[in-house]
């Protein structure tokens, strides 16, 4: 009996060892799986994020997985859904940046990593949450570039500023949107831009159809304007305003729109054989912000290396003229 034991005894380190190297074995086998979540997924710009998170899965061998979450029901199922294939982490870009607790609380529940990219989630007093890396662009500085374009063409064509309105394309519950058009205000009045003639017209959505609407009406009501200057968060936004002054009669000699994107819906009006009131956009980078962002969240999880609290990246104005020089130095 005494020597049962005490062989047991013996076996009993030897046992628990061949049980821990197994679970490491296991954890370090265990793939990386990682989930890109994106309140647009129809939107360009995120095919485009999502298609340079796709080459950075091939390249580092992890899975990606993308989910479009248009609402807060969505987000979460997409959450608790990527816990039950066992990722490790994910990127968002959320449908509302005032779910930024819920989202935390969710990734803190299922122990995933998060990382914030386009749209900084913000806490319930509406403050960003520092402890979610975020990447997202300069949004007040490339708002400027946009002003300064759009005033340049303006002064290029010698309109009479008292004859010109300005629409701003608004959607100001997204902080990124509304530095972006701040930005875009300044310039304007920096450059000696009757503020009076700045008209704001409120999107419901992000997307083209909610910016023609917003358009419209606004156009209906400042029909005092002989030319108009279109500005606004994305390229969706000037696009559905460009649409929209169209169909008053009102084309590429009465319009310069100038959006911030430049993926497809830009590329898009630039190809076509004659000029439209989209004069151009503030090209920025899906290659960073998908490609980047994915690799980031990898090395967060492979190698503990957390990822920069926030990193924010710029734009250059592109027009149909230096479209394929600007994507060119993008590295698109
Ligand atoms: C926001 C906008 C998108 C894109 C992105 C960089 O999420 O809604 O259209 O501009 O920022």
């Amino acid at each position: 009996m005494k020597r049962t034991l005490s062989i047991l005894a013996q076996c009993i380190p030897i046992l628990a060892s061949m049980v821990l190297t197994a679970t490491s074995q296991a954890q370090a086998t265990e793939p990386v799986k990682i989930g890109f979540l994106v309140k647009q997924a129809e939107e360009p710009w995120f095919q485009d994020e999502w298609r340079y998170a796709d080459q950075a899965a091939k390249e580092k061998g992890f899975l990606l997985v993308k989910i479009g979450i248009p609402n807060g029901e969505k987000m979460m199922s997409a959450i608790d859904n990527l816990a039950a294939q066992k990722a490790q982490g994910f990127v968002i870009c959320a449908p509302d940046v005032k779910l930024g607790v819920a989202v935390e609380r969710a990734a803190k529940r299922q122990s995933l990593k998060v990382m914030s990219v386009d749209d900084q989630l913000v806490d319930g007093a509406g403050k960003p949450i520092a402890s979610i890396p975020h990447m997202g662009i300069s949004a007040y500085e490339i708002g400027k570039q946009v002003g300064q374009g759009i005033m340049e063409e303006m002064k290029a064509r010698k309109w009479s500023m008292q004859e010109v309105g300005a629409l701003r394309m608004a959607f100001d519950q997204l902080p990124t949107a509304r530095e972006r058009t701040q930005g875009a205000v300044d310039a304007l009045k920096a450059g000696g831009f009757p503020i009076a003639n700045i008209i704001d017209a409120a999107q419901a959505k992000t997307d083209t159809e909610s910016a023609f609407n917003a358009a419209n009406i606004a156009f209906t009501k400042q029909a005092r304007f002989k030319h108009w200057l279109v500005f606004g968060l994305n390229d969706e936004a000037v696009l559905g305003a460009v649409r929209a002054a169209e169909g008053r009669g009102l084309r590429s000699d009465a319009v310069i729109g100038i959006g911030i994107g430049g993926s497809k819906t830009a590329l898009n009006e630039f190809v076509k054989p004659n000029p439209t009131g989209f004069y151009g956009t503030v090209l920025i980078s899906p290659k960073r912000h998908g490609y980047e962002t994915a690799i980031n969240m990898y090395k967060w999880i492979a190698e503990n290396q957390k990822p920069a609290a926030v990193t924010l990246t710029n734009g250059t104005l592109m027009t149909r003229h230096n479209q394929a020089a600007v994507r060119a130095q993008f590295g698109l």
